[in-house]
């Protein structure tokens, strides 16, 4: 099902013409309205008259998370506050919060692009959505709140927390979508389950995930948990908030909304762009945001874009799932390890569960990694010799996935925590332990 088909199926030429149409007008826009950009822009000889093809992006210099920190609250604004409805920011763990302004038009935007990927997967205005994100500055809850009503949706604005009663809520008013993190579906399945409720008994249809990464198998398991078919969705506070792309029914990529986005994909330690299908740092531009646009932001995520028509009829770029993020990357021992990877190795050993933390610490200038993770079965606490062949074939498995060996520590069931939110699963002690 399509939101806005014409748009969402608009052949690659027309979607071409229609970005360098957009990437002038921002850039001019940028250049009147936003000083920073005005002299970002002149120091490096860009303006909206130099640009003639869409690859002329590559002379636009990067924006970073610090632009919009050293701007900090609303210096990178391109309209004035008479204008703008919305401020939202995100979480930032150290120092002040990134602060992003919203207009009319992107608040119109921004539902039409989220209304598109809850279509994508057939939501529809029968359909009754839970919303379990955190209302507030966290952009994740009002975006796909708005989203969803504008199909006609029921909106329940549950928001995250208060797991018991988010299961008996889902249960008593029938809701058919859930919206949350994975890890958080995950939990809220396991409360549903103690509580005595049965997938019977819930209404449950589709999971709109998002927010944080999640490997298939972990998707599998909350499916199977849930009785549910779920889809990822991406998207950053800098950009927008969810909605930048998400995944049809047939899961084969994220579809980019590329009306609204010019991605690319570069090489995060030169900078130099990357082609179709190749890995590296996903770089975004705002094509029509007027509260706070964005020039080439790097989003530090790591994907890879793809350009080929999908089985759905959508012709937007599709870009992978994330696979990490380029300052997520754990070099141990001087391999490159991705958290992600560790995830699918441990889905699919039987009688481990999904809830694991990973723990970085350091001796002597060496790196050790620990994985701390969840049985399924607490008997098995009492049967040593099982335990430790779990450990070991958990230890085997992970060595060839990896390439080094870690320490792997079984833990009793739900004695990892849980979050309602992202869940933070790495420990780092390395520069406690230097
Ligand atoms: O997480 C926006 C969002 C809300 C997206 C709800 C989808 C659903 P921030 O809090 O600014 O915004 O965090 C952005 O989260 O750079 C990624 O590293 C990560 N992220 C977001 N979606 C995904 C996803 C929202 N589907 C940061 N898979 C991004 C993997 C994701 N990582």
């Amino acid at each position: 099902m399509f939101f806005q088909k014409d748009i969402e199926t608009m052949p690659r030429k027309k979607i071409e013409e229609l970005q360098l149409e957009r990437l002038k007008y921002i850039v001019d826009y940028c250049i009147k309205n936003v000083p920073f950009y005005a002299k970002r822009l002149g120091e490096a000889g860009v303006s909206a008259e130099k640009i003639k093809s869409l690859s002329d992006i590559q002379y636009i210099p990067f924006t970073n998370k610090s632009d919009i920190r050293d701007n900090y609250p609303y210096g990178l604004f391109g309209a004035p506050m008479k204008d703008i409805v919305r401020i939202h920011a995100s979480s930032g763990t150290t120092g002040k919060p990134t602060v992003v302004g919203y207009t009319k038009n992107d608040i119109n935007n921004w539902s039409d692009c989220v209304a598109r990927l809850c279509m994508a997967v057939g939501v529809t205005g029968e359909d009754v959505a839970q919303i379990s994100f955190g209302y507030g500055l966290f952009t994740g809850a009002l975006g796909l709140h708005y989203g969803l009503e504008k199909i006609g949706c029921a909106v329940i604005p549950i928001s995250s927390g208060n797991t018991e009663k988010q299961a008996m809520i889902l249960k008593d008013f029938g809701a058919s979508v859930l919206v949350s993190t994975p890890s958080y579906a995950m939990y809220m399945s396991e409360v549903a389950h103690e509580m005595g409720i049965t997938n019977d008994e819930l209404n449950l249809r589709i999971g709109l995930f998002g927010s944080e990464g999640c490997t298939n198998e972990l998707r599998d398991k909350i499916e199977k948990g849930f009785g549910l078919f779920s889809t990822d969705n991406y998207g950053m506070s800098e950009l927008m908030g969810p909605g930048v792309s998400g995944e049809c029914q047939y899961r084969c990529g994220l579809h980019f909304a590329e009306d609204h986005f010019l991605p690319e994909i570069i090489d995060s330690t030169t900078g130099e762009r990357k082609g179709e299908g190749e890995y590296g740092e996903l770089v975004v531009t705002t094509l029509t945001k007027e509260g706070i646009p964005m020039l080439r932001y790097r989003t530090k995520d790591i994907t890879k874009l793809t350009y080929d028509e999908c089985k759905c009829g959508r012709t937007h770029a599709r870009m992978d799932k994330v696979s990490g993020r380029s300052d997520d990357i754990l070099k141990i021992r001087g391999v490159n390890v991705f958290p992600s990877q560790i995830e699918s190795v441990m889905a699919n050993i039987e009688g481990i569960s999904p809830h694991y933390e990973l723990v970085l610490t350091r001796k002597n200038y060496t790196d050790y990694l620990e994985i701390r993770i969840e049985i399924t079965d607490e008997r098995l606490l009492e049967n040593y010799k099982k335990l430790d062949e779990l450990r070991q074939m958990a230890i085997a498995k992970l060595k060839t996935v990896l390439g080094i060996t870690a320490k792997v520590v079984l833990v009793a069931p739900k004695t990892i925590k849980r979050y309602e939110g992202k869940a933070k699963r790495i420990v780092d002690l390395r520069n406690e332990n230097q």
